[in-house]
């Protein structure tokens, strides 16, 4: 099988810079060796060049609508083209806004996918109830099907429409909820596991339920949105909202494992790696090497080995 890799160097879903550059750090991190090490054929596609519009202005509080809009058309495109042409996709952020488009691409190959997102924050805000006016903290409520009367028209989206259902979604790592997100994730029944429900219930029982809960009617593609804050800031200081509490290097390994195992993994995103923001040159290759790891293991390198007639000679 393949892999795509698409680079996605955005960072006008928030406020910080930097975020432009994960791409490279989760590329010089070594990420096209690691895959290539598993049985994979690996197509790096490169990083999609996003427009620059002269003239973006706020609407309501939100900053660069169209520019985040147009952003997320194009990386629908290539999501759609490369899951199209039978790859595995790999999405490397950038901010989660490019969760849109990466979602609304892979639906249109995939109507029947569900969603899986890893992150300290729900990112399910709307333009009216966000507290920062950032896009990367709203891309889930562009995607649910339930949520579109709560949302306003937004310039530079007229491309979409919400197509997601709140029973194909699942939360793992939540522990930074704003209030309107609280009302939203509960009163439409979102399934979502905080830190808290991890240390109550465990990984393993969090993962059986999680797939459960999505795959026991019907086998079906799996997008996988990872944000790296989902991991606790001594293991990924390197990112824009750094979370204390957060995943331990187990259990996101463990998370990505089980996902491999379901042999769905149709799109993963791997998000907010923002180079600038390490304290050093150690922080920022920590974190970025974390993203390497999640991704090799989302894709099937195994704690317990290989055998040796899958690995390729070179
Ligand atoms: C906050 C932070 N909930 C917001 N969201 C972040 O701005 O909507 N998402 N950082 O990753
Ligand atoms: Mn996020
Ligand atoms: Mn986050
Ligand atoms: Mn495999």
């Amino acid at each position: 099988h393949s892999v795509a890799i698409l680079g996605a160097p955005f960072s006008k879903g928030q406020k910080r810079r930097g975020v432009e550059h994960g791409p490279k750090a989760i590329r010089d991190a070594g990420l096209v060796e690691r895959l290539s090490n598993l049985d994979y054929s690996v197509h790096d596609f490169g990083d999609l060049s996003f427009p620059r519009l002269d003239k973006d202005e706020n609407f309501m509080q939100v900053p660069f609508p169209r520019t985040v809009g147009g952003a997320n058309k194009l990386l629908s495109t290539a999501v759609n083209g490369a899951v199209g042409a039978g790859h595995t996709c790999v999405m490397l952020g950038g901010d989660h806004s490019l969760a849109i488009g990466s979602v609304e691409g892979h639906s249109r190959q995939c109507p029947d996918l569900c969603l899986i997102w890893v992150d300290a924050h729900a990112d399910v805000n709307t333009p009216l109830t966000s507290p920062s006016g950032n896009l990367h903290g709203q891309s889930v409520a562009f995607l649910l099907k339930e949520l579109q009367d709560k949302m306003p028209k937004i310039p530079g989206f007229s491309w979409m429409k919400p197509f997601l259902s709140s029973s194909d979604l699942v939360y793992i790592g939540l522990r930074d909820v704003d209030p309107g997100e609280h009302d939203t994730l509960k009163n439409l029944g979102i399934q979502y596991f905080t830190m808290r429900d991890i240390d109550r219930m465990g990984i393993q029982r969090i993962m059986e339920v999680t797939l459960d809960s999505l795959l026991a009617r019907k086998q079906r593609p799996i997008h996988l949105s990872f944000d790296i804050d989902a991991f606790d800031p001594s293991l990924a200081p390197a990112t824009g909202t750094p979370v204390n509490g957060g995943l331990t290097y187990r259990e996101g390994i463990y998370i990505a494992e089980e996902i491999h195992n379901t042999g769905l993994l149709s799109v993963m995103d791997l998000v907010e790696v923002n180079p600038v923001l390490g304290a050093n040159s150690e922080a920022v290759e920590a974190t970025a090497g974390l993203a390497v790891d999640v991704i090799a293991s989302s894709l099937g390198q195994s704690r317990e080995g290989a055998n040796a007639a899958f690995q390729e000679t070179p």
